[in-house]
């Protein structure tokens, strides 16, 4: 027999070290937007790069998609308390989006910028070293438009409000800048493990 109550690969022999305090696994993916999911296509999708106010390099959906791909297959976690084990995703590392630029890594802070308007700040030190991707892909296919397709930041490390979906640039920063969450309430960091839930936490 091998159906002895096993409701899932998720479900029983999960190493605790895997769910951060107040977590709970999931099997399906959630949605999670604050407003209206937008539709961009590729053909009018682009994505810049700018240093304060002023951009430094922007690429068509083409130029982009011709970027080093990298894979990463990560457990994510959202503050709303679920989290989803081993997801699978491939994209463009950040430090490849500054190679292709010609530029090293300007300022210590950054802002993703979202075509709904949604913004999230993250520092350098989360974005660089290989820690973060703007993902193109989910397990295996094109990343579905309410995930944020067709291409999200992807920071897996901190909570998913960070991983901000249907983003159009990054913009660095000198001081860390409040985003569309963390001007509301949210954590202006957000790492699971210390429960960085709200701004006192
Ligand atoms: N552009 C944009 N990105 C966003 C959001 C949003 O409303 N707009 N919601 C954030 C929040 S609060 C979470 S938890 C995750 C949810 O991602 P999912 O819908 O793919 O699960 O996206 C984040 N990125
Ligand atoms: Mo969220």
């Amino acid at each position: 027999m091998v159906t002895h109550g096993f409701t899932g690969r998720q479900s029983g022999s999960v190493p605790p070290d895997r769910i951060p305090p107040g977590q709970h696994l999931v099997e399906n993916f959630p949605v999670l937007t604050a407003g209206p999911t937008p539709r961009i296509e590729s053909a009018d999708w682009k994505f810049t790069l700018k240093v304060g106010p002023r951009p430094v390099k922007s690429w068509s959906w083409s130029e982009f998609n011709g970027l080093p791909r990298t894979k990463m297959t990560r457990d994510i976690h959202c503050v709303t308390s679920w989290s989803k084990l081993s997801t699978a995703w491939e994209g463009v590392a950040i430090d490849d989006i500054f190679a292709d630029a010609g530029l090293s890594p300007p300022a210590p802070f950054a802002l993703a910028h979202c075509y709904d308007g949604y913004s999230t700040n993250v520092p350098l030190a989360d974005l660089a070293m290989g820690k973060a991707m703007i993902a193109l892909r989910y397990e295996g296919q094109p990343l579905p438009r309410e995930h944020g397709g067709p291409a999200r930041l992807l920071v897996p490390h901190l909570y998913f409000w960070k991983s901000a979906k249907w983003v159009n640039g990054l913009q660095f920063t000198e001081r860390d800048e409040a985003g569309f969450w963390e001007l509301r309430g949210y954590h202006m960091y957000g790492d699971p493990w210390n429960e960085q839930r709200y701004t006192n936490d």
